[in-house]
């Protein structure tokens, strides 16, 4: 897990900043579902993520402000040469998505771990999330059974989410409010300088936008 703050400037109001990588083939929905984790509706017309896109949303635990940033990265591979190592740089969480309509998107879950534990982060809390509930029948869906023993065996929660039904939608709610209270629980895991007055504060935050690629346009299609 990334390393904790080194210092407190006095004066200057602190908050805890987590940083979660989501991560997972392409067309399996992380940009749907850190758009509807962030902005709490279904994107529309979602296009290929390029390198990263980053959201963020500030929750409350404890009565505390904490900001959640969510790193949407590509999964195509072509979008992901840009995926340098930095991206992987003090990452509090991983989050790592399969299409329960495409097993193929679940086979590679075992190649999305090596890559997180290539870059070092062997110890740091991931869950597991199926999306795409709402799309075909159950018996399509890959069974919840099959998925929660490849969990266990990686010692990740389960998460089952449907990024477009609101009816769905608490799972998404849940796969971020649990890292979120296990990371505080953790306490300060990185803290971020908020300047300026009560009110009136700038926050600094890394990397900045304009170092995160563009998306490309490209169409997917909700349940193909
Ligand atoms: N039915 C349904 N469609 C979804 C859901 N989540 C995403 N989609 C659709 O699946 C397609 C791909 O979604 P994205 O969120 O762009 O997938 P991605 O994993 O970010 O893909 P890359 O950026 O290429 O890695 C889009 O057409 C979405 O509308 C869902 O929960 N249900
Ligand atoms: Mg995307």
């Amino acid at each position: 897990m990334a390393d904790a703050p080194s210092k407190v400037i006095p004066g200057l109001q602190q908050q805890k900043v987590f940083k979660i990588i989501v991560l997972g083939d392409s067309g399996v929905g992380k940009t749907c579902l850190t758009y509807r984790f962030s902005e709490r509706q279904f994107l529309d017309k979602s296009e290929a993520t390029i390198g990263v896109d980053f959201r963020e949303r500030t929750v409350k635990i404890n009565n505390e402000d904490i900001k959640l940033q969510l790193w949407d990265t590509a999964g195509q591979e072509r979008f992901r040469r840009s995926m340098v190592s930095y991206y992987y740089r003090n990452v509090h969480a991983v989050v790592i998505v399969y299409d329960v309509t495409k097993p193929e998107t679940f086979h590679s879950i075992a190649s999305w771990i090596q890559e997180v534990d290539r870059h070092g982060l062997m110890g740091t809390p991931r869950v597991l999330v199926g999306n795409k509930c709402d799309c075909g029948t159950p018996e399509s869906r890959l069974a919840t059974a099959y998925a929660q023993r490849l969990a266990d065996k990686y010692g990740m929660p389960l998460f089952e989410t449907s990024a477009l039904l609101d009816s769905e939608c608490n799972n998404v709610e849940a796969i971020f409010m649990t890292l979120a209270h296990k990371l505080y629980s953790k306490q300060p895991l990185r803290l971020i300088t908020v300047e300026g007055e009560p009110g009136h504060s700038r926050v600094k935050l890394r990397p900045q936008r304009s170092e995160l690629a563009a998306p490309a346009a490209t169409d997917h299609c909700l349940c193909s």
